[in-house]
């Protein structure tokens, strides 16, 4: 259907023929949707069938979240189909564009870990890896944000409706997960069996997605599991409406609010409800002997949401293939694998023990006996207060997840250097030193086919036509770049198609949100998730630095400046829905002033997504990357927007700080407190944001107007940013790092004058991106931990 451009008008023509006359844009895609979906159809199969019958290792990536981003176009591009329907969709009248924008994203993830795994799926299968996504068919995914006179609304999105032809319901495939009930032993010929009585059951159906690799990669299978309900009896007394509403709720939202009781067991079953259905499939549906496990297959849990992969693969070798417990330990921690992202203490999940015991009865006893082993194992060593409670899984009523899953895992890795470094000599240093093999670092990537083939066409056309297209197999070879740093003629084709991406966003945005954006302003972007530690606080207050110099001081008219937003807050977090609300204050004050608006413009981009950022990225002048130091565990937007040739306004923060050493300090904005100071401030507890408050009057004066509530209608809705930045000692250390963040503005502002300076560090900041394509980190992954081999193509 794909082979020439007749071949695909005369198919497309044919299919739209049968639509009853309806020749709108969305028949044009539903059209599209299911060429592209039969053309992979039967290639898929052919493989699946392959992989299964090799015998070779196959990797499962289980992970609670899949930030997919749209799939139409990046299965074209994948299959080498995109110019050609392009160009042959034109012909017939549309716009491949256009028809691209009508698909619905699906939401299934929140941020960097559920994009990351949707790289990580773009890599494998591009590399030719034979390596799967397990996760869950949210029905909502993520919620749709809206401002409500600048507050953050949260409506439900129901991607699921809109429908998104890419995928198959496997019913051959459905099984029963069971929650609750007793734990019941019966005493058999070949020892004792371990069965739940009174279970309830809840029935899980995988929709499976292909996953399409590029240039001759392999299509490997995205598995996504939706809960309904079972066939099988209630237990006495358990209604059963009740239970197929309780049911439904498993695979209806993505991190339900978990602030209540109700929340955290739902979200516990969400996770036992993953691990339980990806581990049994992968046993049900092998072809070697159950002892060869970790040479079939590996199991990577994706942070700890899936750590419950260890008790259940321990219960499921010993309950259902009868192995003692030392056989199935070595097998169960020679197979499954760990990546932590983040050591901020709140994202460290436990669980309460009395939670777990109810839910997942048989579960809870073998993660005791987990836990019993390990002990015993420490503690005949002479261990002070602080590494007995960083040893043990559970630990004053709760169980530590993160504990779990390192003991449980055969290899754990941090998500960047600096990451890496903190885990092993801060965060889990004690576990470090008892498993001092296990830790090692893969510094996360992120797929060029979508963040520079996909997003940004024009310059990957430039950089191709400069070095050739070996960079798109192998894009370490952007290198290749740096010698056309200072060839003013390759300077000026990049300026060139900047501006014209920065026409490209502002043509979306005057479309989506109504707003009208100067192309000659530098474009300053911040997106990702709203949140103390990423320090969109620190970026409004000194926009709000900038406005009161502009109103006050007639000879400051600095050069004009569109500073960007994006992203959401979580449901219940009370401090970034007041951020969200003083950002969209301030950009209705500024914007409307007519002397400021001529130097300043915010822009705050409503319910931010992967598509907006497919606009964004590869518009942007500088990136925004200004965490505190030592929380960020490595970003992956720094990436993006590097491969999009912006520079790096941040700290030494996550892979920030191997941004800087690839591209060199020269050729990014670097300011603030090492990860060194913040530690030893939040160790020696000797930093207090009063003495700044009272040196800096300008500081001052902002605080006392937040309290006030002049920036947010009203002091109720700053009165969680005041408190944190005063009573509760700033912990993000924003009024710290503000002064020099200032400074480095003032920075920018002066090399944005040296345009041709400014493209050349631009150009360097590409040329050195390709060591953080995930291809680099999948390779990594692969030959370290993996140890897959590649499929063969025929
Ligand atoms: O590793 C992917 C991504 C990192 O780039 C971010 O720095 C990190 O914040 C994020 N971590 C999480 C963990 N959340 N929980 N739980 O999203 O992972």
């Amino acid at each position: 259907m794909f082979s020439t451009k007749e071949q695909f008008k005369e198919e497309f023509n044919r299919r739209l023929a049968m639509e009853n006359g309806d020749k709108t844009e969305s028949t044009a895609y539903m059209v599209l949707g299911k060429m592209v979906c039969e053309e992979v159809m039967l290639e898929w199969d052919k493989q699946q069938a392959a992989k299964r019958d090799s015998g070779d290792k196959q990797l499962y990536y289980l992970s609670i979240e899949f930030l997919l981003g749209r799939l139409l176009g990046q299965n074209l591009h994948n299959l080498g189909a995109y110019t050609l329907v392009e160009e042959a969709l034109g012909e017939i009248g549309y716009k491949l564009s256009e028809i691209e924008e009508l698909e619905q994203e699906p939401g299934l993830g929140n941020g960097g870990l559920g994009r990351l795994a949707a790289c990580f799926l773009d890599s494998l299968a591009s590399l030719g890896l034979p390596g799967h996504g397990c996760g869950i068919r949210y029905r909502g995914g993520l919620f749709t944000q809206h401002f409500i006179k600048g507050f953050q609304v949260e409506l439900p999105t129901d991607w699921i409706k809109e429908g998104q032809g890419l995928e198959v319901r496997r019913e051959d495939l459905a099984l029963d997960i069971p929650f609750y009930g007793e734990v019941g032993m019966t005493v058999e010929e070949q020892g004792v069996r371990t069965e739940l009585e009174n279970a309830v059951w809840v029935k899980a159906v995988p929709y499976d997605m292909p996953i399409v690799g590029a240039q001759g990669g392999t299509i490997n299978t995205l598995r996504l599991w939706q809960a309904e309900t079972s066939d099988r009896p209630l237990p006495y007394g358990l209604g059963y409406l009740v239970n197929e509403l309780e049911t439904a709720k498993i695979s209806d939202r993505l991190y339900p609010d978990d602030a209540l009781d109700s929340g955290k067991l739902l979200r516990l079953k969400q996770q036992y409800f993953l691990c339980s259905a990806s581990i049994r499939t992968i046993l049900a549906t092998r072809n070697f002997d159950i002892e060869e496990l970790p040479e079939k297959v590996a199991i990577q849990i994706n942070d700890t949401h899936p750590a419950l992969s260890v008790p259940e693969l321990m219960r499921i070798l010993m309950d259902d293939y009868g192995l003692d417990w030392d056989k199935a330990w070595s097998l169960t921690t020679r197979t499954i694998s760990y990546t932590n992202h983040t050591i901020l203490e709140e994202a460290m999940e436990k669980w309460e023990s009395r939670l777990l015991r109810q839910l997942l009865p048989r579960i809870y006893q073998i993660i005791e006996e987990i836990d019993r082993r390990f002990r015993a194992e420490w503690e005949s060593k002479e261990l002070d207060e602080q590494a007995v409670h960083k040893l043990s899984i559970i630990d004053g009523g709760v169980v530590k997840m993160a504990v779990l899953a390192v003991v449980g895992s055969y290899k754990v890795n941090g998500v960047a250097k600096l990451h890496t470094e903190i885990l092993k000599k801060r965060e889990m240093k004690e576990l470090n030193e008892y498993f001092p093999d296990k830790f090692h670092n893969k510094t996360n990537g992120i797929t060029h086919r979508r963040w520079l083939l996909g997003a940004n066409p024009e310059l990957a056309s430039l950089i191709t036509e400069h070095i050739g297209t070996e960079w798109i197999r192998r894009p370490e070879q952007l290198s290749e770049l740096g010698y056309l740093a200072d060839s003013r003629p390759f300077l000026e084709a990049f300026q060139a198609i900047k501006r014209l991406k920065k026409e490209h966003l502002i043509h979306h945005l005057e479309r989506e949100h109504d707003t009208i954006v100067d192309p000659d302003s530098i474009f300053d972007i911040h997106i990702k998730r709203i949140h103390g530690y990423k320090r969109q606080l620190m970026n409004i207050l000194h926009v709000q630095q900038l406005y009161k110099r502009i109103k006050s001081d007639p000879n400051y008219r600095p050069y004009p400046r569109t500073f960007l937003f994006g992203g959401k807050s979580a449901p219940s977090y009370h401090f970034a829905k007041q951020v969200i609300k003083l950002i969209n204050t301030v950009a209705d004050r500024v914007n409307s002033d007519p002397v400021a608006r001529r130097h300043l413009h915010i822009v705050f981009v409503e319910d931010y997504n992967v598509s907006h950022a497919e606009f964004l990225i590869p518009a942007a002048d500088i990136s925004e990357q200004i965490s505190t130091a030592s929380k960020e565990a490595s970003g992956t937007g720094n990436m993006k927007f590097m491969m999009n040739g912006a520079l790096t306004l941040g700290t030494y923060d996550g892979a920030n700080v191997e941004i800087f050493d690839a591209v060199g300090e020269q050729n990014a904005f670097v300011f603030g407190m090492s990860s060194e100071q913040v530690m030893r401030f939040e160790r020696d507890g000797n930093y207090d944001p009063k003495d700044i408050i009272e040196q800096d009057p300008c500081i001052r004066e902002a605080i006392e107007e937040l309290a006030r509530g002049e920036w947010s209608d009203g002091p109720h809705n700053s009165d969680f940013i005041v408190r944190q930045l005063t009573e509760e000692g700033d912990p993000f250390f924003v009024l710290k790092d503000l002064a020099d963040y200032a400074r480095t503005h003032d920075r920018v502002l002066d090399a944005y004058g040296r345009p041709v300076e400014w493209a050349s560090m631009c150009v360097r900041n590409i040329a050195a991106s390709g060591i953080f394509s995930s291809d680099r980190t999948i390779q990594q992954y692969s030959e370290e931990v993996w140890g897959l081999s590649k499929v063969p193509t025929n």
